[in-house]
């Protein structure tokens, strides 16, 4: 493995899987895997559990590990080619990129979309333009269409907490204020369907996530009806993908509740944090022991030190 954009980069999810639980279970097993070689950070926006979980990883594996602050702290990155610089962008990503792989062994950036433009997004070229100028190894810190160290780290926890039984997972549209990015959504799909479940997705009406990702999950529109049986369900809002970065509905119906809960199999809760108390997610949830919010924030660490040490191994 070269770089981890997305599962599509992982050549045995299973064996992904197991590593991570392996590493949870003796974190400071490989310590000489990264001595001497530099982790570098970039954050384009703000983050606080991928931040602290992927450093925490690398310090396991030895590593050291540097984060530019990109959005603050450095120079406003230009990422157009042939653009005449005369307006508010200082440093082409040519001239920053080359630097950055020249004091770093493998980069991390997290790069959100812009959601203005559905094509520029689709295309990556924020993450297409580090990948390529950095020349090194890299890791998704969140793109603009996925966040695969999350949807690692779910996967760990729907592996630790499954059920004897093939187990029904439901992605559930919910609540927000602001127009959020698909790439929790989008990743979350693309990875649980690499596993052994049932997944449903569940949104209202102009909310269909980019089929590319979701593929084969089944799509209900009815809340309710997605939840029967449900043994995991996992909160997240997205705004609209036809009508591209839109907020089309704020029904605090899709507010999951204890009440929506009553159907299912006993489900557990999932959301990748930070959530919105009581518009996405009822306190009485967030609170009680239906929840894994912390589990999959425990998880990160482990996601990221798999990915880390493989990326290791093979560069
Ligand atoms: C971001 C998102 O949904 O992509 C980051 C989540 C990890 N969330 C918000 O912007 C609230
Ligand atoms: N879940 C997640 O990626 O959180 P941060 O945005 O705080 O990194």
């Amino acid at each position: 493995m070269k770089q981890f954009t997305s599962v599509l980069d992982v050549p045995d999810v299973q064996a992904l899987i197991r590593e991570a639980l392996a590493l949870k279970a003796n974190p400071f097993a490989h310590q000489h895997l990264g001595k001497n070689r530099t982790l570098g950070l970039v954050f384009l926006n703000p983050s606080l559990r991928t931040r602290m979980s992927t450093q925490i990883a690398a310090q396991q594996l030895g590593m050291n590990v540097i984060t530019l602050n990109a959005d603050k702290d450095g120079w406003a990155l230009e990422f157009q080619d042939g653009a005449v610089m005369n307006g508010n962008t200082v440093e082409h990503i040519r001239d920053a990129a080359p630097v950055l792989g020249s004091y770093c062994d493998i980069i991390g950036v997290r790069c959100f979309p812009g959601l203005q433009s559905r094509e520029m997004d689709d295309s990556e070229h924020i993450m297409r333009a580090f990948i390529r100028h950095t020349g090194k190894p890299y890791v998704s810190l969140e793109s603009a269409t996925l966040h695969p160290l999350q949807s690692l780290a779910d996967a760990i926890t729907l592996t630790e907490t499954r059920p004897k039984h093939r187990p029904k997972v439901v992605l559930t549209w919910a609540p927000h204020i602001k127009p959020i990015p698909h790439a929790v959504a989008n990743s979350f799909a693309e990875w649980v369907n690499r596993l052994d479940v049932e997944l449903v997705v569940t949104h209202p009406e102009g909310y269909a996530l980019n089929p590319k990702f979701t593929g084969t999950a089944r799509v209900e529109h009815n809340q309710q009806k997605a939840l029967e049986g449900a043994d995991f369900v996992y909160v997240k809002n997205w705004s609209s993908y036809s009508e591209y970065g839109k907020i089309l509905n704020q029904d605090s119906t899709w507010m999951l509740t204890q009440r929506h809960l009553l159907e299912t199999n006993q489900a557990r809760v999932m959301h990748c944090l930070p959530v919105r108390r009581n518009v996405e997610l009822s306190d009485e949830i967030l609170n009680s022991p239906a929840s894994l919010v912390q589990e999959q924030a425990r998880n990160r660490v482990y996601a990221a030190q798999a990915v880390l040490k493989q990326l290791l191994e093979n560069n």
